[in-house]
């Protein structure tokens, strides 16, 4: 008899065709729709960062033992609770780095040159009575912040280095062999630049750590691009810069309420807002899916996960 598995979020058929090769699957949309005696499950696979589990969750699944998620972040996840019952957790980093980077960098362009807009300006025919304005906003002479340069922040690094602008970046330690200024803090690196672009992990460590300071310390011509989690940029305050002009723009790829948007955000025409799709191609999803199932066998098989999140 196969093993047990529950899989959690919407299941492409794809996967699941890979998930049952080797286990019994269950499906459930969210976890807080799984009601049923999970006495049995040893394995989890969550195929969206939308899919919240808790703690108490786990009180649920007695047997489980691996919990196998779809995407790098695992702000989802508690994951000090599960290493504590001694579930194992598996995501899916450095298959996606490119992808991520590459929207990443095309969210920055499109909200520097306004580029959904004009695409929108000429589709409502309005070019045949006045050409679009011109747009305050360039690359040229900006200064860019990462702001965590981890395997994502470093590959938008190196496609920003072919841009030729200044680079300077913060984590919480530095990063040896870059050639980027280091800062100390959020706010340091906000002073330092006009531009800066998220890739922090979510959870509480990172909550609103763009907070007002750091927005007003980009200057009225600050752009903010957020690829990280929605959680990471307090939405009043970055709301409160738009409206007062504090800063030129905003990029957003995530929300703290996903896929619901703040419709103060929906309204402005000076943000680009994107459906949580930087690695969203159909070639990087596979990627991930593959290495979501590639962790459940090699734990079938008695094997070290191959990408752990870190303890
Ligand atoms: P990563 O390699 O772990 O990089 C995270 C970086 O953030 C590291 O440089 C880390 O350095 C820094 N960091 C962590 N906590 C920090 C804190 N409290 N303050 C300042 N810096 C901090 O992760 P990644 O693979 O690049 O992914 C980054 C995040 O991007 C993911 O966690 C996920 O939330 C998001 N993401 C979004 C999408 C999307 O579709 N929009 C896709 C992929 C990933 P230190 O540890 O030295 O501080
Ligand atoms: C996910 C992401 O694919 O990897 C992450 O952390 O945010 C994305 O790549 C997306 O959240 C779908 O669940």
């Amino acid at each position: 008899m196969k093993p047990r598995l529950l899989h959690l979020g919407p299941l492409r058929r794809s996967l699941a065709e890979a998930l049952e090769a080797h286990f019994s699957v269950t499906n459930a949309a969210k976890a807080a729709d799984f009601s049923s005696d999970g006495s049995g499950i040893v394995a989890v696979a969550v195929s969206s960062t939308s899919v919240r589990i808790t703690p108490e969750f786990f009180d649920r699944l007695p047997d489980l033992r691996v919990i196998s998620t779809f995407g790098v972040g695992f702000d989802h996840i508690p994951v000090d609770e599960a290493y504590k019952r001694g579930i194992l957790v598996s995501h899916t980093p450095d298959v996606l780095d490119e992808e991520v980077a590459d929207t990443t960098v095309g969210l920055l362009l499109a909200t520097l040159r306004e580029i959904p807009q004009a695409a929108r300006y000429v589709r409502e025919g309005r070019w045949e009575f006045a050409p679009y304005p011109l747009t305050r906003g360039t690359l040229r002479g900006r200064t860019v912040g990462i702001l965590g340069l981890g395997r994502i922040g470093r590959a938008v690094g190196k496609r920003l280095e072919g841009f030729g602008i200044p680079i300077y970046y913060h984590s919480r330690r530095p990063v040896e062999g870059v050639p980027y200024g280091y800062c100390k803090t959020a706010l340091a690196l906000a002073e330092a630049v006009d531009t800066l672009i998220v890739l922090v992990p979510g959870g509480p460590e990172t909550e609103n750590l763009v907070d007002a300071a750091v927005l007003t310390a980009l200057g009225e011509d600050g752009v903010l691009i957020n690829v990280a989690r929605g959680t990471v940029v307090d939405d009043d305050a970055l709301l409160n810069a738009l409206e007062k002009g504090r800063i030129l723009g905003a990029g957003l790829d995530v929300f703290r309420d996903e896929p619901r948007v703040p419709e103060g955000l929906r309204l402005r025409d000076d943000v680009v807002l994107l459906p949580h799709a930087a690695s969203a191609s159909v070639a990087t999803r596979r990627a991930m899916d593959d290495l979501v199932v590639a962790n459940l066998v090699a734990w079938l098989g008695g094997r070290p996960l191959l990408t752990p999140v870190p303890r």
